[in-house]
Order: structure tokens, then sequence, then C-alpha cells
């Protein structure tokens, strides 16, 4: 039974705990058995069940208003703990409108964001390329100014929901300047014509992944997303508020490997004791315990501040990823030991946390590039103040 004290702490109010009851209680019955055989078919349809059973509708702000970003982070924490897929289908509906959400105007919200709140559109968020991941600002996808239109040519790649997607939230250079100031943001529908999946990637926690071809679409001006040229700050605002959430998904993964070891170390006989007698195990437990809650307070004080008006939390969030994807990896491998064998067998809960951990230390900024913001961050306060 996953510890839900924390629920009790000061960043939350009412309706959060409602909300994470609530989700608690959907997601114990009807995540039980999702089938993985077919990831796009499941994605479908676990967006389809979200939106139904309304629980999509955090994922977008169709009226403008700032995103709730605790209850962003309690709603994937809650699904992570049951279900990676179902974390990745609802963390995709909000990343990829969070620009809409953030910077679309009255008439690109109302477009897309009811659709996507509802499980009726999948989106995605396009922002990487095959020589530029981690370094954005060196993104070279072109769109190019043709009377009302732009022509989008270029690359994108590892793009989640790439291929099943209806709508992608493209960053493109638009030519206003080199490096970050010369990038934009666009809203551009899957049936654009010049626009073809080129490739399916196949990883360890599989999910629909693709590289995407665009060779002369032509779309209208009137997609862009804010103005031209703050393409890069758009990424990286929307990527403040998400980052937070894929610290959230792992904080999900490691309560789970915690009460999943807890099971078998209490459950489990060695020379007549339960495996939890010996102190070398507890250690382990106190130590799994320990990141699950420091992890916490790091993501709810992350999504606390920005919900608090905050008008940036890149320390916070670098520092909740940073801090909760590398030790749920941590505690996750610790409860695959303390399974023995059964740990790294397929079917087994913890031998799937595994493979479901590792990439969100990697994906929407590496840890290696969470360390660089958090240094930059702190560096530029102390000669600030
Ligand atoms: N919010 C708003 N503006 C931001 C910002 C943020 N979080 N971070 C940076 N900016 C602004 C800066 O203030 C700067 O503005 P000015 O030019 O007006 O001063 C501009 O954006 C450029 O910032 P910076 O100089 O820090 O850019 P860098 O090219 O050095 O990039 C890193 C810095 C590496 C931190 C950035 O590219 C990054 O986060 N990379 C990881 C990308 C990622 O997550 N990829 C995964 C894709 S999604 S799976």
């Amino acid at each position: 039974m996953a510890d839900k004290t924390f629920l009790n702490w000061p960043f939350f109010k009412e309706h959060h705990r409602a909300h994470a009851s609530d989700l608690s209680a959907w997601a114990g019955s009807a995540l039980v058995a999702v089938d993985h055989t077919d990831n796009d078919q499941a994605c479908r349809d676990l967006v389809r069940a979200m939106g139904d059973a309304g629980w999509l509708m955090p994922s977008a702000a169709p009226d403008g208003a700032p995103l709730d970003v605790r209850t962003l982070c309690l709603t994937r924490e809650t699904l992570a703990y049951h279900d990676g897929l179902a974390d990745f289908a609802f963390a995709m509906q909000g990343l990829g409108t969070g620009a809409i959400s953030l910077f679309g105007t009255d008439a690109q919200r109302a477009e897309w964001l009811p659709l996507t709140r509802k499980g009726e559109a999948i989106s995605a968020f396009a922002l990487t390329e095959p020589q530029s991941g981690s370094d954005v600002a060196n993104s070279t996808l072109t769109a190019a100014r043709d009377g009302n239109d732009y022509i989008l040519n270029g690359e994108k790649t590892w793009i989640s929901n790439g291929g099943i997607a209806d709508v992608y939230t493209l960053f493109a250079r638009t030519g206003d300047a080199p490096g970050a100031r010369g990038l934009s943001a666009f809203i551009v529908s899957a049936d654009v014509a010049g626009l073809e999946v080129t490739e399916r990637l196949e990883v360890i926690a599989p999910h629909p992944l693709a590289t995407l071809r665009f060779t002369d679409c032509r779309i209208p001006a009137s997609a862009m997303l804010g103005q031209s040229g703050q393409g890069f700050k758009i990424a990286m605002s929307v990527l403040d508020v998400f980052r937070s959430t894929v610290a959230a998904a792992a904080l999900g993964f490691a309560r789970r490997a915690l009460d999943e070891a807890l099971s078998r170390v209490t459950t489990r006989h060695v020379q007549g004791a339960p495996l939890f007698n010996l102190q070398m195990v507890q250690g382990h437990i106190a130590d799994m315990a320990l990141d699950v809650d420091a992890a916490a307070l790091l993501i709810y004080r992350a999504a606390w501040t920005k919900d608090s008006g905050a008008p940036r939390i890149t320390r916070e969030a670098a520092m909740a990823k940073l801090f909760s994807t590398d030790q749920a990896q941590q505690v996750i491998d610790k409860a695959v030991q303390l399974h023995g064998g059964d740990g790294v067998k397929k079917g087994v809960k913890v031998e799937e946390l595994y493979r479901d951990i590792r990439a969100l230390r990697i994906y929407e900024g590496a840890s290696d590039v969470q360390r660089v913001v958090i240094a930059r961050q702190v560096i530029a306060d102390h000669q600030g103040g």
C-alpha cells in the first residue's frame, strides 16, 4: 500500500488530495491489466479511457489559465505507480499541448485543447533533432516564410507519440537570428502534406516513438505560437513545467518499487525468518524510503512554487528532475536486488520498473543538463546577490 501521508503536507489543497485519492481508486481497477502487446493501440486506448474518465482535463488549460503543476505531478505519480504506459500517455497530452496552453491565442487553444483534454486527439512535442538533443539552440529544421505561409524542411527524432499523434508542437528555425534567438514554435497538424514518419524507434520500455521528416510542408503563418524568435524560450518554459512532472513519474515508479520490495522482504524467508529481519535488508529499505521522501519534497516544492505564481522554476524543476530520476533508478535497482532471480524475470513488476525508469534520466533534459542548469542558476543568484 503506497504511503499517502505526503498528501498532508502543506503544499496541497483539499482538491489536490481529492484528485489523488479519486485517481488512485480509478487506476487501481482500470490499469490492473493494460495489454502492452501493441503499444500504439494501447496508447490510443489509454488516452481514450483517461479522456472519458476526465483525467486528461488538467493536461491543458483552454482558458489560458496557468497549468496546475501539483495536479499534473500527482497525476503522473499515481499513473506511473500503476502503469508506465498510462503515465506516458497522460504526460504527452500535457507536454504536446503545453506551448498551446501557455502561449497560444484563444483561437489556437480552442482548436486543439478541448480535443486533447477529452482524449479525442493525441499530441506530441517535436523538439529534438538528429544533431541536437541537449543543445536545443543548435536546431536546424527550417521554417521559411512564403507569403502567408511557412514552409518546413528538416528532420525531428525521438518524438514520443510520433506516428500516432494528431498534432505536433514543432520548433523550427525561422532565421531571425542565430542560435537560441532564431527558433520559433508552431502547431502542426499530423495530416499536413509533406510530413512522413521515416522510422519507428524501439526502446527498452516500448512506447510510440519516431523520426519525422518534413519536406516542403506548407503551414499557415497563423500556426505560429507566440512571436517569431520566441521558440527557445517557449520550449524552456514548457520544460520548466513538465520537468517537475517527469520527476513525479519517477517518484511513482520508486514508490511502487518500494512497495514491491516491502511485500517481498516480509513474505520471503531465509533461514526460518523473513528477509526483513536481516539488518542489511533493513538498510536498503531505509535508503529507499529516504530517497522517496526526499524526491517528493523536491517535486512538490517545485510544483507549489510554480503554482504560487513564480514566473520561472528552472532551478527547482531541475533539482527535482535530477534527484528524483537518479534516485528512483537506485530505489528500483535495490528492489530488483531484493527480489533475487525473480527481479529480472519478465512479467515481474520490478523488472518492468527497471526498464521503465531508465529513459527518464535522459529525456526532457538529461541528468547532466540538469546539473548545468542548476549550476548556472546558483552562480547567477550568487553574482546577483
Ligand atoms: N525559461 C525561460 N527562458 C529561458 C529558460 C527558461 N527555463 N532557460 C533559458 N532561457 C532563456 C535565457 O534567459 C536566454 O535568454 P536571453 O538570450 O534573452 O538572455 C535564452 O533562453 C538562451 O538561454 P541559454 O543561454 O541558457 O541557452 P543554452 O543554449 O546555453 O541552453 C540548456 C541551455 C542546455 C540548458 C538548454 O538547451 C536545455 O535545457 N537543453 C536540454 C533540452 C531538452 O530538455 N531536450 C529534450 C527535449 S524534450 S524530450
